[in-house]
């Protein structure tokens, strides 16, 4: 019996290994394992063995069929991992992520950014809780100043408001470092203003400062026309219309001429040529008084406009809602 179970034994490995599909591999199961298969009669053959050899067979036959039902459970592990449905299509398409981007008024501030630092602009923050010190007093708005209301300020309740500009950002930078100076912020302002096409209660500013001996309005008009030629890649010039701002004097609003038409009238500038995009004027000699800069020695300009409106001028966005909104239908549009 040994004999012949040794050649049992390599007939099952040889029918294991030979099995090309899972339904050889079952026949081959079914023609040893099965009620009626080979292996399964010599367990029959079992009772009627002499007593003193029952032991030994019963024990060969045993390990014979672990190694069976473990030839098999590999071989049927084998099939299933290149069984047609398991099997590797390269043709498929890859399986897609979907890609962060860059929301539009970070692109546009970024771009901001790397203008004037190549014009040897600081670009520097500050925080967005403010003292009224810092956001009004320092700026030359007299105590109870109908400007302050003018700027619908969030106030905290302990003396402390949400800035409404960022020009305190550049009244503490003036206060540690000596001129000359050249340096922008950006940063998030609040106003309680009712949200419509063109208000929300936080946006965003730029504002610059530029301080030196002998800086005038010639030298503010050139940067801004850098600045402007620049972001819209194409040459536009400045216009300053007169104005009036607290902490300058004079003080002008600013345009440049139109991107889209270059000045000849269109639809984006609503035929005038000139689009209006910001203040500007040169530093009131009281605010270099606040911080201990001698406006005798020293004379600066200073200019500041939103981020949304400059985004909503350079992209062709209506709603300034749309920026705090979130949508990434929306989002999903600029590059
Ligand atoms: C506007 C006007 C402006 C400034 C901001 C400024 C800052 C200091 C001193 C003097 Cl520390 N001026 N900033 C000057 C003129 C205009 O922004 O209407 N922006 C939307």
């Amino acid at each position: 019996m040994e004999k012949e179970l040794e050649k049992l034994a390599g007939e099952i490995a040889a029918a294991v290994n030979a099995a090309k599909t899972r339904e050889e591999l079952e026949a081959a199961r079914v023609k040893y394992l099965g009620k009626k298969g080979a292996l399964t009669a010599f367990f029959d053959k079992l009772g009627s063995l002499p007593k003193e050899e029952k032991p030994k067979a019963g024990a060969l036959l045993n390990t014979l069929r672990k190694k069976a039902d473990a030839l098999l459970a590999e071989k049927a592990e084998g099939l299933e991992s290149c069984s047609e449905s398991n099997a590797l299509d390269a043709t498929l398409p890859g399986r897609n992520f979907s890609t962060g981007r860059y929301h539009p008024l970070t692109i546009i501030s970024n771009e901001a950014k790397e203008i004037f630092k190549s014009l040897n602009f600081q670009i520097i923050e500050g925080p967005e809780i403010e003292s009224d010190y810092y956001n009004f007093e320092a700026l030359n708005f007299p105590p109870h100043h109908p400007a302050r209301d003018m700027q619908n300020s969030f106030h905290l309740g302990n003396g402390m408001l949400l800035r409404t500009h960022t020009s305190p950002v550049q009244v503490r930078t003036m206060e540690k470092q000596k001129p000359p100076l050249r340096m922008i912020t950006i940063g998030k302002c609040y106003r309680s203003d009712a949200s419509d096409q063109t208000h929300t209660p936080m946006f965003h500013q730029i504002e610059g400062l530029m301080v030196d001996e002998n800086i005038n309005f010639g030298d503010l008009k050139g940067i801004l026309k850098v600045f402007f030629s620049r972001l819209f890649e194409r040459e536009v010039n400045i216009r300053f219309n007169p104005s009036y701002f607290p902490f300058t004097e004079p003080s002008v609003e600013v345009s440049f001429s139109c991107h889209v038409c270059g000045g000849s009238g269109c639809s984006v500038c609503k035929k005038t040529g000139w689009i209006e995009i910001g203040g500007a004027g040169m530093v009131d000699p009281n605010v270099f008084k606040s911080i201990g800069y001698d406006s005798e020695r020293w004379t600066g300009f200073a200019f500041g406009w939103g981020i949304e409106r400059l985004a909503m001028i350079k992209y062709g966005i209506n709603d300034i809602r749309l920026f705090p909104e979130n949508d990434l239908r929306f989002l999903g549009q600029f590059e």
